[in-house]
């Protein structure tokens, strides 16, 4: 796996992020860490560790997978978390799947043999709800969209002009692949529980932005169709 990068977005990990370092150590990949300069004690953290450190110039999680995955060199990449809820044992399938002909690899809890120690009923409703208006708005086929445990071809991530610097990219990722045609599949998963300190995410700010989010590209991509009439 030589040709791999992993870009991790740690905030406020410094419990978790060393712990996730160590278990990656016997996966021969690269790894990216993106955290904000203000972040000193996740800094701290992983001064031992020899990786890439990106301090991102702005806030947010959608801002450092950017800056990140911008930065990779290699001719794939996979955004991994920094909370330790990401198996990597599924890189090794991912990657196999791009070298079979895709351009991105979705992990997924929700096929069979995937599942969740992490998942709440709230962010269970709510990703079923948005998955539910990816399929039926942008006719994406993938069955967990907030999941986020994506690998590709960087270069192809480099060209979909991503924007949303924080949460809403989850969503945005998926709507520009299918945009530009590009070639998806998906392989179960199973989220373990994070390993310490608390998420990111709030459900309702975040939910409701992102549902915001879906709809402002779907009337922009409507818009763009109209034009071209
Ligand atoms: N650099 C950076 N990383 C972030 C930011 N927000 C979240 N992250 C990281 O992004 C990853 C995902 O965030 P989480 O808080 O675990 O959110 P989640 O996994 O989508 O949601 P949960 O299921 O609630 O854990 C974690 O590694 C976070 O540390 C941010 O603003 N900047
Ligand atoms: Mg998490």
């Amino acid at each position: 796996m030589k040709d791999l990068t992993l870009v991790i977005p740690a905030k406020n990990e410094w419990l978790s992020l060393p712990k996730v370092l160590e278990e990656l150590k016997k996966y021969k990949c690269q790894i990216i860490i993106v955290l904000h300069k203000t972040d000193i004690r996740t800094i701290k953290s992983i001064k031992n560790y020899k990786h890439k450190i990106i301090k991102q110039h702005h806030n947010g999680y959608g801002d450092a997978i950017i800056e990140g995955v911008n930065s990779v060199r290699t001719k794939y990449f996979c955004i991994f978390n920094a909370d330790g809820s990401f198996n990597p044992n599924d890189l090794s399938i991912m990657i196999k799947k791009i070298k079979l002909g895709s351009d991105f690899v979705f992990a997924t809890r929700y096929l069979k043999k995937g599942g969740s120690d992490d998942d709440t009923i709230l962010t269970f409703i709510g990703n079923k709800i948005f998955t539910l208006i990816g399929k039926i708005f942008f006719k994406i086929r993938i069955s967990d969209i907030l999941f986020t445990f994506i690998a590709g071809n960087t270069i192809k991530f480099q060209k979909l002009k991503l924007s949303y610097n924080d949460f809403r990219l989850c969503v945005e990722i998926p709507i520009k692949i299918k945009w530009n045609n590009f070639k998806y599949t998906s392989i179960p998963s199973f989220e373990r529980s994070r390993i310490a300190g608390v998420k990111n995410v709030n459900e309702i700010k975040d939910g409701f932005l992102i549902l915001c989010a879906l709809f402002k590209l779907y009337f922009k991509n409507v818009k763009k169709y109209l034009e071209k009439q």
